[in-house]
């Protein structure tokens, strides 16, 4: 189901201490023990100490427990950035639970898949939240993932099951956990038809975690402000919350990241750290002349999940009064992060250098050779958090993987002698909207899906807020073919994530084609850019 590390790469992790056997039920309650009276987890209604965080996690998994949910069973949570979040998380992995962590913006095509392809148990949501009711979504899940028996509700349940019922006093004993069993799914960005999970061990990812809050310099005066969605891998453990409960530091989770709700919270917490997407640092950077928040307390910006401009790194320290910290990640495993050490042009130009001393590098070409050093190539990786193989995704593990286990990132870089790197480009089909990653493929197969669609390719045309937007490209067929807004209503239908929608769709009466007879993306968007330039013309 998930593909292990081989074992003489696992003994070797062990051996170095990188993976201690430590798991994410004993995790919390040993930080519960050391920091039992600190403040965990703020949110708009709750202010937990570690105790509280701790107990509250026994009873939640006492009564997942009692629900019927065993051990290494999943369960999608889908959940906005509030507390209970947490809860719900520990109290899974301290019953042996596995989370698929599903994200805010996901629909019926993303969750009944998550729910299908995991046999996931229950679906954990909100009951409403940015306009939108998760309890009408989840009624169609059900109806679709048949292995669903339960959804929990956190506010008003009607007809689910109130989280509120879930608490049961706890036995003093939960199953015994393997550090090097599976711990939770994560969400791919994907660049194939249908996204895919990502296995992560308690091993693998709390070496990551450790060393991230390391790195990035947390320690139990730190406040990390959670501005993305909490389960997303960035915020989640580059450093993140987890780095947070590692260093015993404060987690502080906003509802939204936009300075209105951000730029008060940082002042009233205290914030010492947070991390973004470039999109959103920008409108940070943009608002803070023009605003009264004292942000002072403020020491370090992260920026990560697509390339940050180098004019805009530059501005961190003047405009925003604090550090800047680039992190290249990725939710399969290598993180790559700018240390306090690096000069200030390394930490402008560059998207750091990896966590760990085992992380391997290797900057390939096409035919999987290593380029001349400094030259831009294609990024592999393996190291000791970094998996293996997607879950339940044989074949396609056979392409995204070396045959000696690197995982193909992907994305194009190069290295400096320093062995930071720098993104200069994408090989994957994904259009990458200000973080947001969305698999071309995935969106073209719901668009041929229309009947009225003969032929559809999504490409990435460049965005100067979201570094890419995304267009469709589409032939018709049929006297009365669809319009742009006629197929983005479509997509919608078919319960696509809004994110996954294309900005645009273009008709045209063929696709020019590669010397093999592939569509060519590249030459699509040289079209869609003439295009652009006639309309603005014109
Ligand atoms: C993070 O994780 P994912 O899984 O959403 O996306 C990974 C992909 C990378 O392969 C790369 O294409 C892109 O996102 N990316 C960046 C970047 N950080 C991620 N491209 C350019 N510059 C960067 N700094 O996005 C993620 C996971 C953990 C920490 C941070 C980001």
């Amino acid at each position: 189901m998930s593909v292990p590390f081989p074992e003489e790469f696992a003994r070797r992790y062990r051996e170095l201490g990188y993976w201690t056997g430590e798991t994410f039920g004993s995790f919390l309650a040993d930080r519960a023990a050391r920091y039992a009276d600190s403040v965990a987890v703020v949110d708009d209604r709750h202010r937990w100490t570690y105790r509280e965080l701790d107990e509250r996690a026994s009873l939640m998994a006492q009564g997942f427990r009692d629900r019927g949910i065993a051990p290494g069973e999943r369960v999608v949570v889908q959940l906005p950035n509030v507390a209970e979040f947490v809860s719900v998380v520990f109290g899974l992995f301290r019953a042996g639970a596995v989370p698929v962590f599903a994200l805010p913006p996901h629909r019926f095509a993303e969750v009944s898949y998550f729910c299908r392809h995991s046999a996931a148990v229950a679906y954990v949501i909100a009951d409403k939240a940015a306009g939108f009711d998760y309890r009408v979504l989840a009624d169609e899940v059900r109806a679709a993932a048949p292995t669903v028996r339960e959804v929990f509700v956190l506010g008003d349940p009607g007809a689910h099951t109130s989280l509120e019922d879930v608490p049961a006093a706890p036995p003093g004993e939960f199953p015994e956990v393997d550090p090097g069993g599976l711990a939770f799914l994560q969400l791919s960005g994907g660049s194939t038809g249908v996204p895919k999970l990502i296995p992560r061990t308690h091993d693998d990812y709390l070496y990551s975690v450790r060393e991230s809050a390391d790195i990035c310099g947390l320690g139990p005066d730190s406040v990390y402000l959670v501005a993305l969605p909490v389960a997303h891998n960035f915020p989640m453990s580059s450093a993140g919350i987890l780095g947070a409960f590692h260093a015993g530091a404060r987690i502080v989770l906003a509802p939204a990241p936009s300075p209105d709700v951000v730029f008060p919270l940082i002042e009233r917490e205290g914030v010492t750290i947070t991390g973004v997407v470039p999109p959103i640092a920008l409108v940070w950077l943009d608002s803070a002349p023009k605003r009264s928040e004292d942000l002072s307390s403020l020491r370090l910006l992260q920026v990560g999940g697509a390339k940050f401009a180098e004019e805009s790194a530059r501005r961190v320290r003047p405009e925003l009064g604090c550090g800047l910290q680039q992190v290249f990640g990725m939710a399969e495993g290598l993180v790559n992060y700018t240390r306090f050490d690096d000069d200030e042009d390394t930490v402008a130009i560059s998207q750091g250098r990896p966590i760990s001393p085992d992380d391997e590098l290797l900057v390939v070409d096409a035919d999987d050779n290593p380029v001349p050093e400094g030259e831009i190539g294609h990024l592999l990786t393996r190291g000791p958090y970094t998996i293996r193989g997607y879950y339940r995704a044989e074949e396609h593990n056979a392409q995204a993987f070396t045959p000696d286990g690197f995982y193909r990132t992907g994305d194009l870089v190069r290295l400096l002698p320093s062995g930071h790197v720098v993104v200069e480009g994408r090989a994957k089909d994904q259009i990458n909207r200000g973080g947001e990653k969305v698999a071309a493929e995935e969106v073209e197969n719901h668009l041929l899906a229309h009947p009225g669609v003969h032929d559809a390719a999504v490409v990435a045309v460049p965005d100067a807020f979201l570094g890419e937007r995304t267009c469709a490209f589409v032939v018709t067929v049929g006297d009365q073919p669809p319009t742009g807004p006629q197929l983005r209503a479509f997509l919608r239908g078919r319960g696509l994530a809004a994110y996954k929608i294309p900005d645009r769709v273009e008709f045209v009466p063929e696709f020019p084609h590669t010397g093999v007879g592939k569509t060519s993306r590249r030459d699509l968007r040289a079209a869609f850019t003439a295009r652009l330039a006639a309309e603005r013309k014109g």
